[in-house]
């Protein structure tokens, strides 16, 4: 284990306020990285009632970075009813919607300053290439919690011209309410941002949280803890929880007191935890699963861009993204070229250390990841996949594999139905002039997560952008998501909005009040 743990009591005040935790120290990246590595419950670090713990690991090095604890369905009970306290009887609730919206604000200040801090934890714990991690990982992270800040005293409701009871007139209002104890499920692949565009929106409606993160991943929520404390958000409002998705996970999903579950990770468990809504207590649940979005390419596009699109839209973030796109198609005429170019462009992705600030693609996530990735390519071959780049993993310590560029994909091969969720890119072509068919082949997928088309035809993009079945298409871009934009998937990528106004409606509910005079 490169840890050191020690025993030291940890005291740091801001405005008053102190956190006390058994801190993890560590010299990486150029600084002394201090942090919690115990759950959250009630305003404080604490550990499992087993006792049980598990490591996290550095996918870089292989090493251990330190142990979590492995939480008990006791503790999410403990937790869900330290979330219920603050929601029924604390500050939370009768603190004004302005003041909710400061210390939120707060928060995203916080973050701000400690910005390197979370970026390099993020690199070490899920190999997020620090400079990614700090403008996106980090960085959208921050910026969403300051867009939600700011909605906070703008929720509101409608006066609603009802037919009154003659001879007495109504007046009949409505109001929006938030929902009570929400519990947040998040994946490995962006741990702080997926906690984010969840929590954000969930803490400015006035709701109250119990967050799981991913196993593999958990160390920056719990930093994010240790701030939330600084920020001055009342105990038992921020709840983070560690350990497995079929133990605590499920404990949370069925839980009496959760009125709600925000869900981001695969389709498969996405319809596990939508049952276990429904049996439990009818919670109300949205989903943000799988994607295998597809992207076309039409002769006629701004070529040069869209080689460097198409790269990034496939190896962002090690392709552990979850609107990377994947399906390529290429026009015909121009498809042998475009893979050149493909092949030169994925060839300039410097590979290495992901805190030394030249890399640009760090290391999987987690070793069954990459085991699934070799495994894929090996299918993918077999069902007559031609490997143009890539397709191994790296011959260096640490979880790496190279992008990979698998053309020849038909459309009965796994690849072009199955997620990687790692840097392949399955190209297949279409005839230039067959748009109907293009479509068709693009839409033939049960997900619907992002879509993306390149071309300079007003026209044609226009009715492509229409006719593509998901809830994001990108037109001559890729990837560019916004805290603003509305988010989310349709057909089996799930449903329910993260980000922009319509994610607040995720997290609340709404009365209707109606008056006789
Ligand atoms: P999952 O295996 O589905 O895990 C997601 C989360 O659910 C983890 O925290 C996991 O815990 C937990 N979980 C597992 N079983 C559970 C259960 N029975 N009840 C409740 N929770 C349970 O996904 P993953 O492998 O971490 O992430 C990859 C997938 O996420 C991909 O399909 C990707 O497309 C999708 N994804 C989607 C989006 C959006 S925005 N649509 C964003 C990112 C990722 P453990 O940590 O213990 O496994």
């Amino acid at each position: 284990s490169d840890c050191i743990n020690s025993v030291v009591r940890n005291l740091r005040g801001d405005s008053g306020v102190t956190v006390e935790y058994d801190p993890i120290v560590v010299e990486v990246n150029k600084m002394t990285l201090k942090f919690p590595h115990q759950m959250f419950i009630d305003g404080k670090f604490c550990n499992s009632s087993t006792g049980k713990t598990h490591e996290t690991v550095n996918p870089a090095t292989e090493k251990a970075i330190c142990t979590i604890p492995t939480a008990s369905s006791d503790d999410v009970n403990r937790a869900v009813k330290a979330a219920k306290k603050a929601f029924d009887k604390g500050e939370w609730r009768l603190m004004s919607a302005r003041d909710r919206g400061k210390k939120l604000l707060r928060l995203a200040e916080l973050m701000e300053e400690h910005k390197e801090e979370l970026a390099t934890l993020e690199s070490i714990d899920s190999g997020a290439v620090y400079t990614l991690a700090l403008k996106t990982h980090v960085g959208m992270s921050i910026d969403v919690w300051r867009y939600f800040s700011g909605w906070c005293d703008k929720i509101q409701g409608k006066t609603i011209p009802i037919a009154p009871a003659r001879p007495n007139k109504n007046l009949c209002i409505t109001v929006r309410e938030p929902v009570g104890v929400v519990g947040l499920i998040t994946p490995w692949n962006y741990p702080l941002m997926m906690l984010s565009w969840k929590m954000a929106a969930c803490l400015a409606a006035g709701n109250t949280v119990v967050h799981k993160p991913a196993q593999v991943t958990p160390l920056t929520a719990l930093k994010f803890a240790e701030l939330s404390v600084l920020a001055g958000i009342p105990h038992g409002v921020i709840n983070i929880i560690t350990g497995s998705g079929s133990q605590i996970g499920e404990a949370l999903t069925n839980h009496p007191l959760v009125r709600k579950i925000g869900f981001t990770g695969s389709t498969e468990i996405g319809a596990v935890v939508m049952a276990s809504c429904a049996k439990s207590n009818i919670k109300k649940v949205s989903l943000e699963l799988g994607g295998k979005s597809p992207l076309i390419i039409f002769p006629d596009a701004d070529l040069e861009k869209a080689v460097k699109q198409t790269c990034g839209a496939v190896f962002f973030n090690k392709g552990e993204n979850c609107i990377a796109a994947g399906r390529i198609f290429i026009a015909k005429s121009i498809h042998d070229n475009f893979v050149k170019k493909l092949v030169q462009e994925a060839e300039t992705y410097v590979i290495g250390d992901p805190l030394d600030r030249s890399t640009a693609h760090g290391p999987q996530n987690h070793k069954a990841h990459l085991d699934k990735l070799i495994d894929y390519v090996q299918q993918a071959v077999r069902d007559g996949a031609k490997v143009e780049c890539g397709g191994k993993r790296c011959d260096r310590t640490g979880l790496f594999f190279p992008p990979t560029i698998l053309s020849n994909i038909e459309d009965d091969n796994f690849a072009a139905k199955e997620e990687s969720f790692g840097p392949i890119m399955c190209i297949s072509s279409f005839d230039d002039d067959d748009v109907e068919d293009v479509l068709r082949r693009a839409n033939s997928t049960e997900f619907g997560l992002a879509a993306g088309v390149f071309s300079k035809d007003v026209s044609k993009v226009l009715k492509v952008a229409e006719r593509l079945q998901a809830g994001t298409v990108f037109v001559n871009t890729y990837q560019k998501t916004d805290v603003a934009a509305p988010f989310g998937g349709f057909k089996q990528s799930g449903f329910g909005k993260d980000m922009g106004e319509e994610a607040l409606n995720e997290y609340l509910q709404t009365k209707t009040i109606t008056f006789e005079y």
